[in-house]
């Protein structure tokens, strides 16, 4: 895959394909990454890319020409089409499903907006989707960018080690297609002894069946707990709905969870 992005500080998410996971699906030769700021397509000796909102108001509006002149050359810069996606406060919400289907592209150009954003007529003409990663404010799509980049690379194939497995994840359904997505469990490892707490008993066993019995029972308990809105508790299978009962029978406490 290549991911272009558009941005008036492209260095800020052409960043994250240095490092880590995405930076290994770079080396692989799974994804390329590529920055393009609108500056560079602006005119004059200002190199102008904002101005102001028409109809008065604050702050200002990213212009039309610099961007199309951006975008046309990042369209040309590969054969495949692109889709072009546009990070903004209004767009629908970014989540793991969006993250798949956008897996499945051959290129993607991230628009990433600055001041109070683009002037609508670059949105429609150039833009098929716009995403927002969740409702708290940032100074510019850029951030938003970097982590749409990071999810995408994580689900192309052969960019994940066997242990870091994405069918593992939280928000991956699991492999049968069966049961809710549920939060993770807990996780320890050494020192067994330490000041701040003792390591679930369950965990030292031994007993394979109990441990993951045990790991079931805490993603179900800290799901309802932290993210009712992920369980529909009257479509749980009959053993995920007992082992939840107990959970919040016990109160989380007796089994590790509590202080
Ligand atoms: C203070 C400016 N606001 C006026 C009411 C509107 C506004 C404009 C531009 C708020 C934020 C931004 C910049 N944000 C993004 O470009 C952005 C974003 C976000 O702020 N939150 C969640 N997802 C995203 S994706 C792009």
């Amino acid at each position: 895959m290549r991911i272009d992005v558009v941005s008036l500080f492209p260095e800020f998410v052409t960043q994250v394909a240095g490092h880590g996971v995405v930076g290994r699906a770079g080396e692989r030769g799974l994804l390329s990454v590529h920055g393009w700021n609108p500056r560079d397509f602006a005119e004059g000796s200002y190199r102008r890319v904002d101005d102001r909102p028409f109809g008065g108001g604050p702050g200002m509006v990213m212009m039309v020409e610099p961007l199309r002149a951006v975008l046309a050359a990042a369209r040309a810069a590969a054969p495949e089409p692109a889709r072009v996606v546009y990070l903004s406060p209004q767009g629908r919400p970014f989540d793991q499903a969006r993250a798949r289907a956008l897996a499945l592209e051959p290129r993607l150009v991230l628009l990433c907006g600055r001041y109070e954003g683009v002037d609508e007529r670059l949105l429609a003409a150039e833009v098929d989707e716009e995403l927002s990663i969740g409702d708290y404010v940032l100074s510019g799509g850029e951030l938003a960018a970097a982590v749409v980049v990071d999810a995408v690379a994580r689900l192309l194939p052969g960019a994940l080690n066997d242990v870091e497995s994405a069918a593992q994840d939280s928000f991956e359904p699991s492999a049968d297609g069966a049961g809710p997505l549920l939060l993770d469990c807990p996780h320890y490892t050494r020192p067994l002894e330490h000041a701040y707490g003792e390591v679930p008993p369950v965990l030292l066993s031994g007993n394979h069946a109990a441990i993951a019995r045990w790991r079931r029972q805490q993603a179900l308990g800290r799901t309802w707990q932290r993210r009712p809105e992920l369980i529909d508790r009257g479509a749980l299978s009959k053993a995920d709905a007992r082992l939840l009962d107990e959970f919040l029978a016990a109160d989380g406490d007796a089994l590790g969870d509590g202080p």
